[in-house]
């Protein structure tokens, strides 16, 4: 595993419309705030179709691209920018797979999902895609606050 264009860097999730319905919010915020990572956003909200549109530009092009929109667009989503070391690699892991198929137990998705198409929670790809997901989502800024337990996370 590359970890060298990772360090301490920020990470967009969103639980998505499944996931706020069947009550998962609080399991995967309570998965990111156990393994040390820091809140730093955090907002319930119900994005229309272009905003989606706007999200998941890079697939337009894909013939799930419709079905995803109608989604996602299902109902409302919970968006939190979460900050850390490796913090984009290491919440992937804590995601799981694209497909719960081949996600490990353990995982977000390995746990508590089933089809690719209702995998509960997104998670940016990159430092560089987590950086601009954060700037769509998140245009009024994220919080700025010092935690004393990092010296017990961080070495
Ligand atoms: P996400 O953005 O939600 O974290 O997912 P990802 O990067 O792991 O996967 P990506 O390829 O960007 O796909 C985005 C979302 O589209 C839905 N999808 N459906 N039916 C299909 O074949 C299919 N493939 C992807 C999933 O909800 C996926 O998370």
């Amino acid at each position: 595993v590359e970890f060298s264009n990772d360090v301490l860097s920020r990470l967009y999730i969103m639980v998505k419309p499944d996931g706020v319905q069947r009550g998962l919010v609080g399991e995967i915020i309570k998965r990111f705030e156990s393994k040390g990572f820091k809140l730093i956003a955090l907002k319930l909200t119900a994005p229309g179709k272009a905003h989606l549109e706007k999200h998941y530009a890079d697939l337009k092009e894909k013939k799930f691209f419709p079905g995803l929109i109608e989604y996602m667009t299902s109902g409302p989503v919970v968006a939190m920018v979460w900050a850390g070391k490796n913090v984009v690699k290491s919440g992937r892991v804590l995601l799981g797979e694209t497909n719960p198929l081949t996600s490990a137990p353990g995982t977000i998705r390995g746990d508590f999902a089933i089809d690719i198409g209702r995998n509960i929670c997104h998670g940016s790809d990159a430092v560089e895609s987590a950086e601009h997901e954060i700037a769509l989502w998140f245009p009024e800024g994220v919080a700025q606050y010092d935690r004393a337990v990092d010296a017990w996370i961080y070495e």
